[in-house]
C-alpha cells in the first residue's frame, strides 16, 4: 500500500516523488510506503490552508460543531480499522488499540463538539463602559504528533483547532502514518471542506522543521520528546508563534504504608507497563514505603509476570512490541546500564520467554531494584517497559524523591487515606496527579507538565484558548 499526503482535499503524491518504508515493529514486515515530503509539500499545504481559512473561519461555531460530529460519525464507522492500523504501525495489542486508541480518537471530536457549545461570551462591566472579549481563530496552525498514541493525540489537537475556526497543517510521526491517512479517507467521504485539514507525511527533520519554520503558520502544538521540543521552541520563539509543548515524563508511583496492597500492585503495574511503558504518563519509578516494601514488591512481581507478552494481534496479549528495533536496543542499553550500576532485575529482561520472532521489537516488562534514586535509569525517560523500585521511610522523603527529576508531568499516590494522598500530591512538582488511580481522565481538565515536561496545557477550555486569539473591545457608555 502507498500512502499519499492530503492537501487541499486531494490525496497528493510528494512533489519530489520520494517515499519511506513504514514497518510493523512486531514482525518487521512492510506496512506501507509513505511520502518523504519536503519543504515544497509543506508550502503547498500552507497555501491550501490559507485559501480555506476565509470560508472556514466565517462559519458559525454551530456549523463547525456539526462538522466535528460528522467526522466523529465517520470515524465510528471505521473503528475496527483504526484499531487494526494502530496495532500494525505500533506493535501495541489489538485490545488496547480498540479500548484506548480507537475509542479516544472518536471521543476527542465528540467531546470538543460538546465542549465548544459551552463557551461563554466574556463581558466586563465598568462604571462607564463595557468590555467585550472576542475570540478569533489564530489562522493556519501546525500540529506535530508522536507515535505512541497516533490518532488519539492527533485528534486531541485537530478537534479544538477546527472548532475554533483555524485551518491545519498536521504531521503525524513517520513511524505511525496510517490512521492520519484513515482520517483523510473519512474527510474525503463526508465532503469535508477542502484545504481545512492538510496532512503532510514525512520526517521530523524535514517536514516537522518546515512546519515550525513557516512564517505563515502562526501556532505550533507539539507532542513528542523533550530534546525535539527544545528544537521546536528554539525555532518558533523568535517568530513569536503561539507554542504548546507536551513533552516527556519520568513519573513517580508512590505507595504509602497504609495502602490496600493488592489494588496498589495492580495499579502500579498498569501505570508502569500500559502500552509497553510508552505513554508520557507512565509511572516508571515506583517509590515504596519501607514498612510494606517486601510484601508489596512480591505482589507487584506477581502482577507483572501474569502479563502476557506476545503477538499484538492475539486478543489475550497484554504487552506487544515496542515501536522499533532501534527503540528496543535503546531500552536494552538502559537495562544493561542498570545491571552495571548494581541494579537487581526482579523480573523481565532475559527471564521472560518472548515471541520467537527475531524481527520483532519485543521487550519483556522489567522491574529493577537497588538503584540509587538519582541513577540514570531512575531519572532519564526510557519510554519502554522498564520501571525502577525505590524505598522510602517518610512521606517527606517520598516527595523529595519524586521531585528529583528534571521532568514534571504526572504521578500517582496510593494510600488508604485520601487526605494524606492529596497532601502528598500537593507537594509534587507535576501537572497531573492521581490518588488511588492512574490515567483516569476527564477531558475538561488541564493536561500538561512543568520543568522539562513542557509548556502550556491542553484539554477543555485550555485547548480552546490556545487555538484562539482574544481581542478586548471596550465600548464607552453614551
Ligand atoms: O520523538 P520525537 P522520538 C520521548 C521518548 C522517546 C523520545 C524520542 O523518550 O524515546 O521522546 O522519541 C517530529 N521539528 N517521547 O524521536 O522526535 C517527529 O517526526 C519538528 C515522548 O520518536 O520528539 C514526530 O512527528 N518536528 C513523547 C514528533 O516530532 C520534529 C512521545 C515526535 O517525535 C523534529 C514520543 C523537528 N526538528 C516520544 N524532529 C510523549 N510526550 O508522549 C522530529 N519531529
Amino acid at each position: 500500500m502507498q500512502i499519499e499526503n492530503f492537501i487541499d482535499g486531494k490525496f497528493t503524491p510528494p512533489i519530489d516523488g520520494n517515499y519511506l518504508p513504514n514497518l510493523n515493529p512486531a514482525n518487521g514486515e512492510l506496512n506501507s510506503m509513505i511520502p518523504d515530503s519536503s519543504h515544497d509539500d509543506v508550502n503547498s499545504a500552507v497555501n491550501a490552508a490559507k485559501s480555506a481559512f476565509s470560508n472556514w473561519s466565517k462559519l458559525t461555531i454551530n456549523e463547525r460543531i456539526d462538522w466535528l460530529r460528522q467526522i466523529a460519525d465517520g470515524l465510528e464507522q471505521r473503528k475496527a480499522d483504526i484499531a487494526r492500523l494502530e496495532c500494525e504501525d505500533t506493535g501495541k495489542p489489538i485490545s488496547l488499540a480498540e479500548r484506548v486508541d480507537a475509542e479516544r480518537s472518536i471521543t476527542n471530536f465528540s467531546f470538543f463538539a460538546d465542549h465548544a457549545k459551552s463557551i461563554a461570551d466574556l463581558e466586563f462591566r465598568m462604571d462607564d463602559a463595557t468590555n467585550y472579549v472576542i475570540r478569533k481563530p489564530v489562522g493556519v496552525v501546525g500540529l506535530i504528533t508522536p507515535w505512541n498514541l497516533p490518532l488519539y493525540l492527533l485528534s486531541w489537537k485537530i478537534a479544538p483547532a477546527l472548532v475554533m475556526g483555524n485551518t491545519i497543517i498536521a504531521k503525524p510521526s513517520e513511524l505511525t502514518p496510517s490512521t492520519a491517512n484513515l482520517l483523510c479517507e473519512v474527510l474525503d467521504s463526508i465532503d469535508f471542506p477542502k484545504g481545512v485539514i492538510n496532512i503532510v507525511q514525512g520526517l521530523g527533520s524535514t517536514v516537522g522543521q518546515a512546519i515550525v519554520e513557516h512564517p505563515e503558520i502562526r501556532a505550533i502544538s507539539f507532542t513528542g520528546g523533550t530534546e525535539t521540543g527544545k528544537i521546536v521552541a528554539r525555532t518558533a520563539a523568535p517568530m513569536f508563534k503561539k507554542l504548546s509543548l507536551e513533552l516527556g515524563g519520568k513519573n513517580a508511583t508512590i505507595i504509602l504504608d497504609d495502602v490496600d496492597l493488592a489494588s496498589a500492585a495492580k495499579g502500579a503495574a498498569r501505570a508502569a507497563f500500559t502500552n509497553s511503558g510508552q505513554v508520557c504518563l507512565c509511572g516508571s519509578r515506583i517509590l515504596v514505603a519501607d514498612k510494606i516494601y517486601h510484601e508489596f514488591v512480591d505482589l507487584l512481581v506477581e502482577e507483572v509476570e501474569a502479563m502476557k507478552v506476545g503477538n499484538p494481534k492475539h486478543r489475550d496479549t497484554d504487552i506487544g512490541s515496542v515501536i522499533s528495533i532501534a527503540h528496543k536496543d535503546k531500552i536494552h542499553s538502559y537495562i544493561d546500564l542498570a545491571k552495571s550500576e548494581g541494579g537487581e532485575i526482579l523480573t523481565g529482561s532475559e527471564f521472560t520467554i518472548l515471541p520467537s520472532n527475531a524481527n520483532g521489537a519485543f521487550v519483556a516488562p522489567t522491574l529493577i531494584a537497588n538503584l540509587n534514586i538519582d541513577s540514570r535509569c531512575a531519572v532519564e525517560e526510557i519510554f519502554g517497559p522498564v520501571a525502577t523500585i525505590h524505598r522510602f521511610t517518610t512521606d517527606e522523603e517520598a516527595i523529595r524523591m519524586a521531585n528529583i527529576t528534571q521532568y514534571g508531568l504526572a504521578g500517582s499516590i496510593w494510600t488508604g487515606d485520601r487526605a494524606r494522598g492529596v497532601a502528598v500530591a500537593n507537594q509534587i512538582d507535576s501537572g497531573i496527579l492521581w490518588v488511588n488511580t492512574w490515567l483516569h481522565r476527564d477531558l475538561r481538565t488541564p493536561f500538561g507538565g512543568v520543568k522539562n515536561s513542557g509548556v502550556g496545557r491542553e484539554g477543555g477550555d485550555w485547548s480552546l484558548n490556545f487555538f484562539s486569539e482574544l481581542s478586548n473591545i471596550c465600548v464607552k457608555d453614551d
